[in-house]
């Protein structure tokens, strides 16, 4: 078992200023492979007839009980706890796979930030990233842009009448954040990421799980994070 993560006072700092913040290892062998097999029972059940490459389950708590587990107590939660507060609530999760597809129009997710499709208040909130296999540039790992959580929203605008993707204009490239199987990077909902397509052979596989204060609200859904469907205080409790 994995021990609760703590950030570091450095870690903290380095938090505050960049807006993110990589936790390393969350996931042990045995939780990585009951979180692939969740995977695989999503994907085998699923007929996707359309071109597209990239791959979503949302609110997958009821039915996939490897990334219940890591969600509702993962040892990330207590970097959770350092950045959002002893009372948590996870408001969202999903499932991201890549498969392999060179083209970066299909393949890619444009500069966003998570705030920009769902935005909450108090803006504290926080999404862990968690690789289901190891992820580098070349598979499509996730990209940061350091600092761009400070100036808050954004305005987002679709890339095309079609898209259901937001986007936002950035300058530069940003830093890639590679990491192994069963780690995990945390960035603020205001942290401008992105990620390019999958030019290796192989499905790429990531999980991320949002997580607010627990008194936190959705503005534009006009309800509290915590009773958002597939909601769960999952440390603390709510105020009432
Ligand atoms: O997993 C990825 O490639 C990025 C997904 C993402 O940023 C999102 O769904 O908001």
């Amino acid at each position: 078992m994995i021990p609760d993560i703590r950030l570091t006072p450095a870690q903290r700092a380095a938090f505050a200023s960049d807006g993110f913040v990589v936790l390393g290892r969350i996931l042990d062998p045995e939780g990585l492979e009951a979180c692939r097999a969740d995977e695989a029972m999503l994907r085998e059940g699923s007929p996707w007839g359309d071109a597209a490459t990239t791959r979503f389950w949302c609110l997958v708590m009821r039915r996939c009980p490897g990334v219940r587990a890591l969600a509702l107590g993962g040892p990330h939660l207590g970097a959770v706890a350092d950045a959002v507060g002893a009372d948590i609530a996870l408001w969202w999760n999903q499932f991201v796979t890549k498969l392999p597809d060179h083209d970066e129009v299909r393949g890619g997710f444009t500069w966003h930030q998570d705030n920009g499709y769902v935005d909450v208040s108090p803006g504290t909130n926080v999404t862990v990233w968690v690789a289901l296999d190891d992820v580098d540039t070349v598979n499509g790992c996730v990209w940061v842009m350091p600092g761009s959580h400070a100036g808050g929203l954004l305005p987002h605008a679709r890339p095309r009448e079609d898209s259901w993707h937001l986007q936002v204009p950035v300058e530069g490239d940003g830093i890639p954040v590679p990491l192994r199987a069963g780690e995990a990077v945390m960035f603020t909902g205001y942290t401008l990421h992105r990620s390019l397509a999958n030019r290796s052979g192989a499905p790429r596989r990531a999980f991320f799980m949002q997580y607010a204060h627990a008194d936190a609200t959705l503005p534009a859904k006009g309800i509290r994070a915590a009773d958002h469907q597939d909601a769960w205080v999952v440390r603390g409790r709510t105020s009432a």
